[in-house]
């Protein structure tokens, strides 16, 4: 589905190629001047067609929580995409043209056009490709998942801090902080009597939630959903979605990177590779 060059573009170094194997691009359309024969309309539709099939692209981090959200919808829609990495500790002066803030994900679309802020890209793509949606269609319904994202909405902040604290007497008070979101969670999964937040199958809030309860574990932040049993049947049931569980995170390398990361190395986005 992806065409992930898993390394990671830093200062000086482009994009190549662009396209990934097996697409086309309107650079490659046949030359006007060589081909008498073909109408005006034909030759339309032609590029027409030559565009569509233009790859989405997403600027991505192999261990973004962010860009994670927008790679695990590309998947769950099965939309045809490509992955950009981006060196977060050593920026290409490009990527500042993609977004001006510098954070990943960016989505590029079929025509070129950028999208920013991960929340966002998942929202575009879930309109843009209608034919499997993730947001529910009833208007109720789709206000339920936001109430619940709002309900979610401190837990990324709190497992960067505790992640960034280099004060261990600190932990205790973050991960008090952090069950104490996680018991709000608790409660709504409590009302709803469903397997998922949106129901009996995976939906879109469950994918803009999970990427920070997969480092859970790796972070030993687990004990935060102990006293949650809902969560935890939760989570157990996202892992064995095959979209998540193609998207696994080896525990020693996300270590290794979160090590690289807080030292601001240049070798961090790479680490494992
Ligand atoms: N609100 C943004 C947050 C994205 C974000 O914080 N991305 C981080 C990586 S996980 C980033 O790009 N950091 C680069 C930097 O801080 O320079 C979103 O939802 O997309």
């Amino acid at each position: 589905m992806s065409e992930a060059s898993a390394r990671s573009l830093g200062k000086g170094e482009a994009v190549r190629g662009g396209q990934a194997p097996g697409t086309r691009d309107v650079r490659d359309a046949p030359d006007l001047r060589d081909i008498w024969s073909v109408t005006t309309s034909s030759l339309l539709q032609e590029a027409r067609l030559l565009v569509r099939s233009r790859r989405i692209r997403v600027y991505s981090m192999r261990f973004c929580p962010y860009a994670q959200r927008t790679r695990l919808v590309l998947k769950a829609k099965g939309i045809r995409h490509e992955v950009i990495n981006i060196n977060l500790k050593n920026k290409p002066e490009w990527f500042f043209q993609k977004n001006p803030s510098g954070l990943v994900p960016v989505l590029e679309d079929s025509r070129g056009r950028l999208i920013c802020e991960s929340l966002i890209t998942c929202e575009y793509l879930d309109e843009a490709y209608p034919e499997k949606k993730l947001f529910p269609d009833d208007p109720y319904e789709r206000a339920c998942q936001r109430m619940i994202l709002e309900l979610f909405s401190k837990v990324p902040s709190l497992v960067s801090s505790f992640i960034r604290t280099t004060k261990k007497e600190d932990h205790p008070g973050i991960k008090e902080e952090l069950r104490k979101e996680l018991s709000k969670l608790e409660k709504a999964m409590t009302n709803r009597k469903t397997a998922f937040f949106g129901g009996d199958s995976v939906s879109m809030v469950d994918y803009l939630m999970w990427p920070w309860f997969q480092r859970l574990e790796v972070l030993e932040l687990n004990e935060c959903v102990a006293h949650t049993p809902q969560l935890k049947l939760w989570m157990a049931a996202m892992e064995k979605d095959p979209i998540v569980s193609s998207d696994l995170i080896d525990a020693k390398t996300f270590r290794g990177f979160i090590s690289l990361y807080l030292q601001g190395s240049h070798e961090a986005c790479d680490y494992g590779l």
